[in-house]
């Protein structure tokens, strides 16, 4: 018997490639629903070869049984609707950032932490896009030489903010005045991603330093981050400076990355290849390259991380945690 699953969000960014993602991955459903704002009532989804009309999500919506819901319609929505249908008996899996560094609540990347989907009590939390790429490639190599301190910068994508992220770039190109971000991202880059902190930090660049500690379950980890928006669609990347503990050869670090699971290594600088937004789009794996010993330390390295941000980013690590709890 298949189960029943709920799209919260469905007509968003992520929320449509959730659907891609679950027909993709043939998961088995019986009854499916999508839910979004009261202004999308009544619009239709595709799902399966069959329509889906979308409805208003309402605090009664999870009264008829919803085994597993994927939300991804912002925190204030999670905030309020995740624990009323985790009270009807349905697991959240939830992309905002509402919950994740809840004690109570697990941040799931499949191929780093599938261990902590045991202990869920009906909410489970999907991790910022960013974070999700970096750990798949940093988990490999902590377990062998022991990470001792992170240097992240990004050069993140506009979809990553959403409908309007997307628009802002494709208007700013044709001229048009842009609206989701505070300056034109449209041949510019902007050092500024989500709110700014009292600490002169984005609230994105804490989460990629909080959310790293707790799914690596190293939560006195050294790390530190520079978001940054740049003029592109789809894919965020992320020169990744890295620390060991333990001294290595570099031949042992390509080892464990290519043996590592979600990992595709693409590191052949004399035939200029290298992960590149344009190439991951698409696509479920996180790309490694450009990896180098970081001379001016006794254990370190570089590496340039490239993924899809709403696939592996979001969606399909999303299904991919749904996957783990049909298992
Ligand atoms: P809607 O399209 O009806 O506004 P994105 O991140 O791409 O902007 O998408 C956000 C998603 O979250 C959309 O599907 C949007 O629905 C949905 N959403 C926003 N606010 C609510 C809400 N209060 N209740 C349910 N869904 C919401
Ligand atoms: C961005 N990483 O690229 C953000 C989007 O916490 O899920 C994801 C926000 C989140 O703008």
């Amino acid at each position: 018997m298949g189960i029943k699953l709920a799209v919260v969000g469905a007509t968003g960014m992520v929320g449509r490639k959730f659907l891609e993602v679950l027909e993709e991955r043939n998961l088995p459903i019986d009854k499916f629903y999508v839910f979004a704002s009261a202004k999308s009532k009544g619009s239709v989804l595709k799902f399966q070869g069959k329509e889906y009309e979308v409805e208003e999500l309402k605090e009664d919506s999870f009264d008829r049984g919803i085994d597993i819901a994927l939300f991804s319609a912002g925190a204030s929505t999670s905030l309020k609707f995740a624990k009323i249908a985790a009270s009807k008996g349905c697991v959240v899996i939830d992309n905002s950032s509402a919950w994740r560094m809840d004690d109570t609540v697990p941040l799931i990347v499949p191929e780093v932490n599938p261990e902590d989907i045991k202990w869920h009590n009906g909410i489970i939390a999907n991790p910022n896009c960013s974070t999700i790429q970096a750990v798949v490639a940093l988990k490999p190599l902590d377990d062998r030489f022991e990470i001792k301190r992170i240097v992240y910068s990004t050069y993140q994508a506009v979809s990553g903010a959403g409908m309007g992220g997307y628009d802002d770039l494709l208007n700013g190109v044709k001229g048009i005045p842009q609206k989701k971000f505070p300056h034109p991202i449209a041949y510019n880059v902007l050092p500024h991603i989500d709110v700014f902190l009292e600490n002169g930090y984005t609230k994105e660049e804490m989460k990629m330093i909080n959310e790293t500690r707790k799914i690596m379950h190293r939560p006195d980890l050294k790390i530190t981050a520079t978001t940054v928006r740049v003029p592109v669609f789809y894919g965020h990347s992320e020169s990744i400076n890295v620390e060991f503990n333990r001294t290595f050869e570099m031949s042992q670090i390509f080892d464990a990355l290519k043996n590592a699971p979600g990992i595709v290594l693409e590191d052949n600088p004399s035939m200029n290849k290298y992960p590149m937004p344009i190439n991951a789009e698409n696509k479920d794996e996180v790309f490694v390259g450009r990896i180098r010993r970081d001379e001016s330390v006794d254990n370190g390295i570089n590496m340039w991380v490239v993924a899809d941000n709403i696939r592996k980013g979001a969606a399909t690590n999303a299904v991919q945690i749904a996957q783990l709890l049909i298992k």
